[in-house]
């Protein structure tokens, strides 16, 4: 086992890490940028490095600055958390090449699934399902309208790089096309750096479900159950949950095998996610992969009471896999809202400031993960994610009443935040009725509260 672990990262992900940690007898190391030097992390960690001030790229994307802090700490290993540098290539071979492990997978299969093309194409050699669409990567306008034809229209062009939903764009007919073509190629080499992209089926309302993936050092991969991302904003998830009301034993059984079968192919140790689509007539497709631990992993672990973190530590030092799951003995039901700092009625526009005011949910079956406390402020810098609400139940039902009662009585004043809408949303009839797709909040724009 590691014997001293820095975390790359800040905010509730960089104290869910150090708990994990904690319980391995693992030491720990906090990186920092000067406006969060009051942030937990710094509080809660063995150790703590400044490594600069608060835009991001010179913080907590400075790759120097974070492999200097582990070397001058003594760190014999790095956890990057999700976001930052979880999925950079260039960080996790710059850890190997100062023999700091890098926990996450090797720089080759980050890059391959950085590659959405290559991942496509890989899934499709392996025999998993993928949206009717390219071969690959395609360049030329001329040959990508040929293409789209022959899928038939509606089709999307995506971003090679992408992922999130940057870069790209739907185009209804030929017509459209070769203009829709040229924008997501722009902007894909503004946001990337990469003008490549590849062309799918547009499917209308699928659901996003993903599985997660636990990999060891020992030949075993299994999953642990998927979960339904379906509501999101502008491809933020707002709200995940699991299991996927739209899911069946008989469907979960070939999504998963599709899924630890595309893992095994790569020998992928620790945690992952296998995105896929899920049509209406219940086909899947697979849609990426994640090579890192996720923000909504917490449902996961409410379903399956197991510590992905730990595990995913545990496996990239070379521990074997505590249990054997892949997809048996679920338990009951768990929904995760993520609150932000944003003002719904001002298009989520984010609200940095001081916490005046801050008291937790509570009660069976509630968790929260963050970092906000009284008096505590909320940097501009980074992503206005303050805080997880998660909640379990033994069925979907008590599920949503318990995260109901979490939301009314969790009380955060001096910023505003999306709690009033993610209790609008959780209690729509549709979101209560398992109805939820990709389209929800498109569909249901009277849940955003007018501007005052
Ligand atoms: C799609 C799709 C429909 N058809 N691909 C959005 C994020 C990016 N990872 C892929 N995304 C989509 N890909 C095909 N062939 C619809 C979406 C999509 C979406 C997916 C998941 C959750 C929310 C979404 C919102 C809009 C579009």
């Amino acid at each position: 086992m590691f014997k001293k672990i820095l975390i790359a990262n800040r905010g509730e992900i960089a104290l869910r890490v150090i708990r994990a940690c904690r319980e391995l007898g693992v030491a720990t190391v906090a990186v920092y940028s000067e406006p969060d030097q009051e942030s937990l992390h710094v509080r809660f960690a063995d150790d703590d490095v400044c490594i600069g001030p608060g835009p991001s790229r010179l913080s907590y994307l400075n790759i120097p600055g974070i492999i200097a802090a582990a070397e001058i700490t003594g760190a014999d290993a790095i956890h990057p958390g999700y976001g930052f540098l979880a999925e950079s290539p260039e960080f996790a071979e710059a850890c190997a090449e100062s023999k700091i492990t890098f926990i996450g997978p090797p720089a080759e299969q980050i890059r391959l699934m950085g590659d959405k093309a290559a991942a496509r194409k890989l899934a499709k050699d392996m025999g998993v399902p993928v949206v009717p669409g390219s071969n690959g990567s395609i360049e030329n306008p001329a040959e990508a309208l040929k293409t789209a034809e022959e899928i038939g229209f509606p089709v999307i062009i995506k971003a090679a790089a992408g992922g999130g939903g940057k870069g790209m764009r739907v185009a209804d007919d030929a017509e459209s096309f070769t203009h829709a073509f040229q924008l997501a190629r722009n902007e894909a080499l503004a946001a990337f750096g990469s003008a490549s992209v590849y062309v799918e089926k547009y499917l209308s309302a699928p659901r996003h479900i993903e599985f997660q993936i636990m990999g060891d050092k020992h030949g075993r991969v299994m999953h642990v159950g998927e979960r339904d991302c379906s509501v999101q904003r502008r491809h933020q998830k707002l709200i995940e949950e699991a299991p996927s009301p739209g899911m069946n034993k008989e469907l979960r059984a070939r999504m998963g095998d599709a899924a630890v079968e595309l893992a095994s192919s790569i020998e992928y140790v620790g945690a992952g996610t296998i995105e896929f689509l899920l049509d209406e007539d219940g086909r899947f497709y697979f849609m990426e992969m994640n090579t890192r631990i996720q923000v909504e992993h917490t449902v996961t672990e409410m379903t399956t009471n197991f510590d992905l973190v730990k595990e995913q530590i545990r496996t990239v030092a070379g521990e074997k896999l505590s249990f054997c799951l892949n997809g048996g003995s679920l338990r009951g039901h768990a929904i995760e809202c993520r609150v932000n700092a944003e003002d719904p009625r001002r298009d989520f526009q984010p609200c940095p400031g001081t916490i005046t005011a801050y008291h937790p949910p509570g009660g069976p079956g509630v968790r929260v993960d963050t970092h906000i406390y009284q008096g505590c402020t909320i940097p501009p810098y980074y992503d206005s994610l303050i805080a997880k609400v998660i909640v379990h139940g033994l069925n979907r039902e008590e599920a949503l009443a318990r995260m109901t009662q979490a939301l009314d009585s969790f009380i955060v004043e001096g910023v505003t935040t999306t709690i009033p809408f993610l209790r609008a949303v959780i209690c729509h009839p549709e979101f209560a009725a398992g109805a939820v797709d990709t389209k929800f909040l498109e569909r249901h724009k009277d849940l955003l509260p007018a501007a005052e």
